[in-house]
């Protein structure tokens, strides 16, 4: 598994364009092509010249900004659209076909010849240009594997630099994955590059499954946005990475900036942070049951496989609830500085699960119990000296 020598293909910029709610101007292309460049990612890909007057505006443009990450843009199997791309200053071409039966009766009408014949004249053209290309097979698992290796064979001999599986609609299982790349492997001298479609929720998996079977370059992009339900998303991927290789993916990418990425794109096409995504998401660093807090507060690693400190993020004991366990509200006693014996937390743990049983509590409940109880035996412990004095 090249775990160590992985890369990243950012595709905001074009796959993510494809989400209903993208629309970009040049400006947020830039911010955003900058911003993956500070992040560290090695590639970003952004939409074909052919889309559109903006679009090759945008790409050249983007081309030309000096950035440390390689620039691609994506286009068609046909010369054309690869002259268009070429002469945008990009460093590579991403060239994508239709394989599928299905793809090739309803889209392009070619046959699996005519598809080959053009692949090796694009992958060449741009080869000749001295620029890096990619050739990929839109909708490959539901394609004859057969026509795949056919394909794959005639480009890699032809000098494309990757080849690319896509799971476009989202179809493949992490075994599927595993084992077309795997053959692939044995197939190409070629890079394999994967891109997953997340429509039944693989998408992260599936990428791993490719990587584990040999692929060494992975398409995200920001929240996974896309067609329908996008594709992998750069922040569960890196998540993914990371729980395998802390040191590797802390080296590579500026982590920290993940959640200024997920807020500033999801601002950009009209969405929210879910509240579950993948390290920024409001709970991602949140416990809850009394018995997970107990552990986090003692080894954060016993239910934490990701530290939150290095993506910038804090880690959040919820402990206003009818699950939660004296030690966490003994942790919190202790942020607000008040002084009380175990015995006492315990007693005040009681009434919060009381409460919470009959109505929702919140933490400003909680604090107002501590400080309370705190005030009301500092004045019972009064009343009984003075008591004391009478006597
Ligand atoms: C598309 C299809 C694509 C291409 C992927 C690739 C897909 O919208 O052009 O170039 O590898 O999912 O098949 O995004
Ligand atoms: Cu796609």
């Amino acid at each position: 598994m090249p775990l160590d020598r992985f890369s990243i293909i950012e595709s905001t910029l074009r796959e993510g364009e494809q989400f209903v709610g993208a629309n970009f101007t040049p400006e947020q292309k830039v911010e955003i092509a900058q911003a993956l460049d500070e992040f560290g990612v090695e590639y970003i890909e952004v939409t074909s010249p052919a889309a559109s007057p903006q679009s090759l505006a945008d790409c050249s443009r983007i081309a030309k900004l000096g950035l440390g990450c390689r620039v691609l843009t994506h286009t068609r199997c046909t010369l054309d659209d690869a002259k268009l791309a070429v002469d945008t200053g990009v460093d590579g071409v991403d060239v994508v076909i239709g394989t599928s039966p299905m793809l090739r009766q309803y889209s392009h009408g070619k046959s699996i010849q005519q598809i080959t014949d053009a692949a090796i004249e694009v992958v060449s053209f741009v080869k000749s240009q001295g620029l890096e290309v990619r050739f990929s097979s839109e909708d490959s698992f539901r394609s004859d594997a057969k026509d795949l290796y056919h394909i794959y064979s005639a480009v890699d001999q032809a000098g494309v630099d990757r080849v690319g599986l896509a799971d476009t609609v989202g179809v493949g299982t992490p075994t599927q994955v595993h084992q077309l790349v795997s053959i692939l492997r044995q197939v190409v001298y070629a890079d394999i590059e994967f891109h997953s479609h997340n429509d039944t929720g693989c998408a992260i998996a599936n990428s791993f499954a490719a990587l584990d079977a040999g692929a060494t370059h992975i398409d995200t992009s920001i929240l996974g946005i896309g067609e329908r339900n996008g594709i992998t998303p750069l922040g569960g991927f890196v998540a993914r990475m990371y729980s395998l290789d802390r040191d590797l993916v802390k080296s590579k990418y500026k982590l920290p900036m993940l959640r200024e990425l997920d807020r500033m794109v999801a601002e950009m096409v009209g969405i929210s942070v879910p509240f579950n995504n993948y390290i920024t998401g409001i709970t991602a660093f949140t416990h809850k049951a009394g018995i997970h807090a107990k552990a986090v507060l003692n080894k954060p690693e016993t239910y934490e496989i990701l530290d939150p400190q290095d993506f910038g993020m804090t880690r959040y004991i919820s402990i206003a609830h009818r699950l939660t366990g004296w030690n966490a509200v003994k942790d919190r006693s202790e942020q607000l500085g008040l002084s009380l014996t175990d015995k006492e937390v315990k007693q005040i743990t009681a009434h919060i699960k009381a409460l919470a049983d009959a109505r929702p509590l919140h933490l400003a409940d909680v604090d107002d119990l501590l400080r309370e109880w705190v005030v009301k035996r500092r004045s019972f412990g009064e009343v009984s000296s003075e008591e004391g004095k009478v006597e």
